[in-house]
């Protein structure tokens, strides 16, 4: 059978995807990996119960978040555009079980979820959305823009695969510095085809750089399939770079948290880069302009029904008997109230004048 032209193999006019369920194994770049072993979700169970809730609550005041500002966008209160990251929960917040307050963040343009595992607030974090000038980014930035250098958080980059190069620069400085911090830089399946992430990782690894680098290979780069966009995925090209990866079930809290732990653990003592894959799947489209007409509802829905992250981690830690139904709902009325209240709060702040339109442009 002849070989199908590019045109056709690249055509993204009709929705070509299955169900997540029947995807074939030998699609290898958008399989899921197995879930975590019985050993990994022992070893998460046994942190400390505060912080197994605590990340529960985590995970939903990132779906809430971000369900709240999509409602905002679409009654007009929230401008330009924004990424969400609904459905892929799990990976912000197993590597935030194992990162240091001092530890380095650079993200994404669907960055909300690590902004919040990484220490940022939620009524900040909407004030920005809302273009107050008590945001991240004095309601300059919005959603693509959140960063708190306090936190260690670098800040998100509507460049694909922009944080990429930052983060061995960053990783460099940390080295001179002599110092133990572990640089993560977060970025999604489509920038690994970007020669910015190349020549990133090819320092790194000559350097010995402290840098994890972590791709969100959430199956799509806007509505090109992983399939269709690369047959080597970004833990495949690590190997590369002489670099050690893993790929994980990016769903699944205790997969990431064990591989993240084992890398960071490793880069702390001086290994140099790792790289770890987290394959997950976002619920939303690529931004608020997509009509998702290059996938199924079907596919969708599977993955809501047999994969959800949230779901999954509840009932690892109803199994471990960390938590019990009520305790599980608790954690998602938590968040509920917080972010009403974030809303509320953020709705009292003062808007940018023109008169400080210039502060924060230069350094002072
Ligand atoms: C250099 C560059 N090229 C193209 C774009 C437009 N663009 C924004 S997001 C995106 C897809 C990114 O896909 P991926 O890296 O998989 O991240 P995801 O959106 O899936 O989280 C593209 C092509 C851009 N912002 N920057
Ligand atoms: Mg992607």
């Amino acid at each position: 059978m002849p070989e199908a032209s590019l045109s056709e193999r690249t055509s993204t006019a009709t929705p070509v995807a299955t169900a997540a369920s029947e995807a074939p194994e030998d699609e290898g770049s958008g399989a899921i990996p197995a879930p975590a072993s019985p050993e990994a979700a022992a070893a998460l169970l046994a942190l400390p119960r505060e912080r197994l809730v605590e990340t529960l609550q985590l995970m939903w005041r990132i779906r809430v978040f971000e369900e709240k500002v999509e409602e905002l966008y679409s009654l007009g209160r929230v401008h330009g555009t924004m990424h969400l990251s609904i459905g892929q929960e799990a990976v912000p917040a197993g590597w935030s079980l194992v990162l240091r307050d001092d530890d380095y963040l650079l993200s994404h343009h669907r960055g909300h979820g690590h902004a919040m595992a990484k220490g940022a607030k939620a009524d900040r974090m909407m004030a920005e959305l809302l273009g107050r000038q008590t945001g991240y980014g004095r309601g300059r930035g919005g959603s693509m823009h959140i960063a708190d250098v306090s936190r260690g958080n670098l800040g998100a980059n509507g460049i694909v695969g922009g944080g990429i190069p930052i983060a061995s620069g960053l990783g460099l400085a940390v080295l001179l510095e002599k110092s133990s911090k572990v640089v993560l830089s977060v970025f999604g399946d489509g920038a690994v085809n970007q020669g910015g992430f190349h020549e990133a990782l090819n320092l790194a690894s000559i350097w010995d750089l402290p840098v994890l680098f972590l791709c969100e290979n959430n199956q799509y780069a806007m509505s090109l399939p992983v399939s269709r966009g690369m047959k080597v995925t970004a833990a495949g090209h690590a190997a590369a770079y002489d670099m050690p990866s893993r790929r994980v079930d990016g769903n699944d809290v205790a997969a990431v948290r064990e591989a993240v732990a084992e890398a960071a653990d490793a880069i702390r003592g001086g290994s140099g880069p790792w790289l770890v894959e987290a394959v997950t799947y976002r619920y939303r489209g690529h931004s608020k302009s997509d009509r998702n007409l290059y996938r199924t509802r079907e596919e969708i829905a599977d993955w809501r029904s047999h994969h959800d992250a949230i779901v999954r981690f509840a009932a690892l830690l109803a199994e471990g008997g960390v938590i019990d139904a009520e305790g599980s709902a608790a954690a998602e009325r938590l968040a509920r109230e917080e972010i009403e209240a974030a809303v509320a709060w953020a709705e009292t702040q003062p808007e940018p004048q023109c008169e400080d339109v210039l502060e924060g442009v230069y350094a002072e």
